[in-house]
């Protein structure tokens, strides 16, 4: 850390986001002069390296973000609730990645490759959306601008880690204990279920948050309504299956589309996909080359495979969009925004 900088507060430090968050944040040697990091009243005196320098882990209460220029919060909704105005209302720009804010018309939903004007509207808090939704408007917006987007159906294959620290060491616990012939009492998994846990290892949950009245789960609402909002298209049909799998790191996507275009080729998607901010294209059957889950950890772009035309639907097509549901879902957006908020001269050092 140097002198000059901003004053950076991470809320929920010491939690699976808030981790990658400062791995994010020492990579990009983001111009940081001071740190707070934030957490519960359990993991509060623990210290955390920074660069090389120790920091200790404090309490998050209102009086914590004094000074602070921009807080990035992870620490869940109802945190959020309570501590974001407190940020906002010292001045601080928070950057939220919970849900808590996401589908609020005052508060910004930005995913920068997307929607970057949108920074210029907001009034002290900025929303990161759900992982899901990132890698997947990320992947669509270049066939959007070009080509014009009707419908979006899309099933996730989503990691643990999404599902916070807890479940990464669920999922780790209960396949060695399977493995072993041992038995192991589902605690964790779905996390917002109070009524029943079902084994992650060796299987496929499809539940991702609470069940809505309609149906459809929240995280598959998230998705829908924050991808209408993102590409400013509340017209756009969009539905989704979210589906949790027994993969640590790395959200993948069976996304099918429908243009407005005729007569597109599977040609002109790759050339979009190809030049595209933020997107990486891996696909070349003949010589088996898609993306997985275990080749995007620790990178920041969305990567896109296996594009096919549909065979019924002139404007239909298929894709496989894969990204470490960490970063580009989580701390890379984030910090990706603060970044944005720079560059367009949206945040002053106090
Ligand atoms: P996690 O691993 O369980 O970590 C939770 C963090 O929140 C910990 O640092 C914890 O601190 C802190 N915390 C808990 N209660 C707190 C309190 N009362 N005051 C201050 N800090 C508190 O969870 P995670 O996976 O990092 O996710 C955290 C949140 O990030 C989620 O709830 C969700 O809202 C959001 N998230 C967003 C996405 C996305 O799609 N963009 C993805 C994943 C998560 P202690 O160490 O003191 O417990
Ligand atoms: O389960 C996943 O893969 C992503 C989870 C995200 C998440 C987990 C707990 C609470 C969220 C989110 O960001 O949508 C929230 C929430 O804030 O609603």
């Amino acid at each position: 850390m140097s002198n000059k900088g901003f004053h950076i507060a991470v809320v929920g430090a010491t939690g699976a986001v808030g981790q990658q968050m400062l791995e994010t944040l020492e990579k990009r040697d983001f111009p940081i002069g001071k740190l707070t990091l934030l957490s519960s009243a359990r993991s509060a005196g623990k210290v955390i390296a920074y660069k090389g320098e120790d920091v200790t882990v404090q309490e998050a209460k209102p009086e914590s973000f004094e000074g602070v220029d921009i807080a990035l919060f992870s620490a869940g909704g109802s945190i959020s609730k309570a501590l974001a105005p407190e940020a906002a209302k010292r001045g601080a720009i928070v950057i939220d990645n919970t849900s808590a804010y996401r589908m609020d018309p005052e508060v910004p939903l930005v995913v920068p490759e997307v929607n970057k004007e949108d920074l210029r509207l907001h009034k002290g808090i900025i929303a990161n959306p759900n992982c899901s939704t990132i890698q997947m408007v990320a992947a669509l917006e270049p066939l959007r601008a070009a080509y014009g987007l009707k419908k979006v159906l899309v099933s996730t294959y989503q990691a643990v880690s999404g599902a916070g620290a807890k479940a990464i060491e669920e999922l780790n616990e209960q396949t060695k204990a399977l493995v072993n012939g041992e038995d192991y009492e589902p605690q964790i998994l779905p996390v917002s279920s109070d009524k029943k846990h079902y084994q992650i290892a060796f299987n496929a949950i499809p539940q991702i948050d609470k069940f809505e009245e309609n149906g459809f789960t929240f995280e598959e609402m998230k998705m829908i309504n924050e991808t209408k909002k993102i590409m400013h298209m509340p017209e756009l049909h969009v539905a989704a299956t979210c589906v949790r799998l027994p993969v640590a790191t790395g959200h993948s996507e069976s996304v099918y589309f429908e243009v407005e275009e005729s007569n597109v080729t599977v040609a002109d998607v790759h050339e979009k996909l190809s030049s595209a901010p933020g997107v990486v294209l891996e696909d070349n059957p003949a010589e088996q080359i898609y993306p997985m889950p275990a080749n995007c950890v620790g990178k920041n772009d969305v990567f896109v495979g296996r594009v096919r035309k549909d065979l019924d639907e002139d404007k239909g097509f298929h894709m496989w969009v894969v990204s470490d549901n960490l970063l580009k879902g989580a701390a890379w957006n984030s910090v990706q925004i603060a970044e944005t908020l720079i560059e367009m001269g949206l945040v002053q050092e106090k």
